[in-house]
């Protein structure tokens, strides 16, 4: 008994040849383990709490797969769970789920799934500047045509601004942003060149 309580989950008695398991009150031993307490279920612990775990004070429980003890204040009893369900809420002999942003409610209502935003409608479900929408899980990203990138912290596409990051052709003269693209101003007699990438200011 004065190592780990004997193993006992309630009390540990001996004397100077045994020691053995005891209950407390409401509680006997377990017909499958000698170690353990069985109480009345509903009575002495929670209906829905599958293994009762002794403790000091009160209990806990131990659920079998796909539930967990409810951490609510209802403490003491096991309730279903689906790993997918991001907030689970209990209520009597069930439970509900609730969904975190970029999640709707799966159809049993149990578990939460990723909303494919791309399949929606633009300027509705995705932005409308977003050019090429990807989904990921629980948001989605977007991909821009060329002459544009995606704004840091929003999901749409900005154009890039050529001329200021000096993107031009060197022998373009005066360079001129445009949305999507940009284009070149030439000096007095000198003309695009319309041959090579009209971006080249030729005399
Ligand atoms: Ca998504
Ligand atoms: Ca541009």
């Amino acid at each position: 008994c004065n190592h780990d309580n004997g193993g006992c989950v309630h009390e540990c008695e001996e004397d100077k040849d045994d020691e053995w398991c005891s209950c407390r009150e409401g509680f006997k031993i377990s017909t499958d383990d000698w170690r353990k307490c069985v109480g009345k279920m509903g009575d002495d612990f929670h209906q829905d709490c599958h293994e009762c775990i002794n403790e000091n004070p009160g209990y806990r429980c131990k659920c079998n797969n796909g539930f967990r003890e409810d951490n609510s204040t209802n403490k003491g009893n096991c309730i279903g769970y689906d790993s997918d369900c991001h907030n689970c809420n209990n209520t009597k002999g069930s439970h509900t789920c609730s969904c975190n942003r970029g999640y709707k409610l799966s159809s049993n209502g149990k578990s939460c799934i990723d909303i494919d935003e791309c399949l929606g409608d633009e300027g509705v479900a995705i932005d409308k500047d977003c050019h090429t929408c990807k989904n990921t899980q629980g948001s989605y990203t977007c991909e821009c045509d060329e002459g544009y990138e995606p704004h840091s912290n929003e999901k749409r596409c900005i154009d890039v601004d050529e001329c200021e990051r000096e993107l031009y052709d060197v022998g373009c003269h005066t360079c001129v942003n445009l949305i999507g693209g940009h284009t070149c101003l030439c000096n007095d007699t000198f003309t695009l060149d319309n041959n090579s990438n009209n971006e080249t200011c030729v005399g």
